[in-house]
């Protein structure tokens, strides 16, 4: 039987969990180019993503979802428009016990909206941690109101699964048309 392929981006601030995510929900992992962070946010990571992360999650024997990663620094951006290109949806987490990550994030998350026109669905991470802000609070601080926006601990590879179905079902409602639609409704209501 013929495989699908999907290919979806990871992206988000600095540290908010992508390579983990990718580490964990991979049923292979390819690459991770992590290296000793150099700058002032050195004191805050000691390892930083500087090139992609990539890795693959069979869901089932019909589909694979190729995962990439990009670099959170801000001086990476670019990365993001050459990692981009023929993905169908972004997975965005952000940190959300961090009031920097939140604001960086804002920024980033405006960015990518913009860019984009294909579905993203928010990560938030850290919620083991004190400070973690509530959802709304957090969806406040990115200007992210009408996002789907699920808790995930990208240290539990079901966490991570779960955000990356949620994506692929916001992919394939984008793609439906209004008929489409329409016929779904009336096969759940059957
Ligand atoms: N407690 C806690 N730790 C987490 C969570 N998510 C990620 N981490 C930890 O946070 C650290 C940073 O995670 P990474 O996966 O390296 O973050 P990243 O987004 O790839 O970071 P950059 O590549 O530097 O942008 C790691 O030590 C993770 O184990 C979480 O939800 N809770
Ligand atoms: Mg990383």
């Amino acid at each position: 039987m013929a495989k699908d392929i999907t290919k979806i981006l990871v992206t988000g601030p600095f540290a908010a969990g992508k390579t983990t995510l990718i580490r964990f929900v991979s049923s292979e992992q390819l690459l991770s180019k992590d290296v000793k962070a150099t700058d002032g946010l050195a004191r805050f990571k000691a390892m930083t993503t500087v090139g992609l992360d990539f890795g693959i999650l069979h869901v089932d024997e019909t589909l694979d979802v190729h995962l990439f990663g990009t670099p959170g620094q801000a001086r990476f951006n670019f990365m993001w428009k050459v990692l981009s290109r023929g993905a169908l949806g972004t997975i965005f987490l952000v940190d959300s016990s961090s009031q920097r990550a939140i604001d960086e994030g804002k920024k980033m998350y405006q960015y990518y909206r913009n860019k984009a026109d294909t579905p993203i669905i928010i990560g938030a991470t850290h919620r083991d941690k004190e400070g973690a802000r509530d959802l709304e609070v957090l969806a406040d601080g990115l200007g992210a109101e009408n996002a789907n926006i699920i808790p995930c601990d990208p240290r539990e590879k079901e966490d991570s699964k779960t955000l990356v179905l949620a994506l692929l079902q916001e992919v394939i409602e984008s793609d439906m048309n209004d008929e489409q639609e329409e016929l779904v409704d009336d096969f759940e209501l059957m």
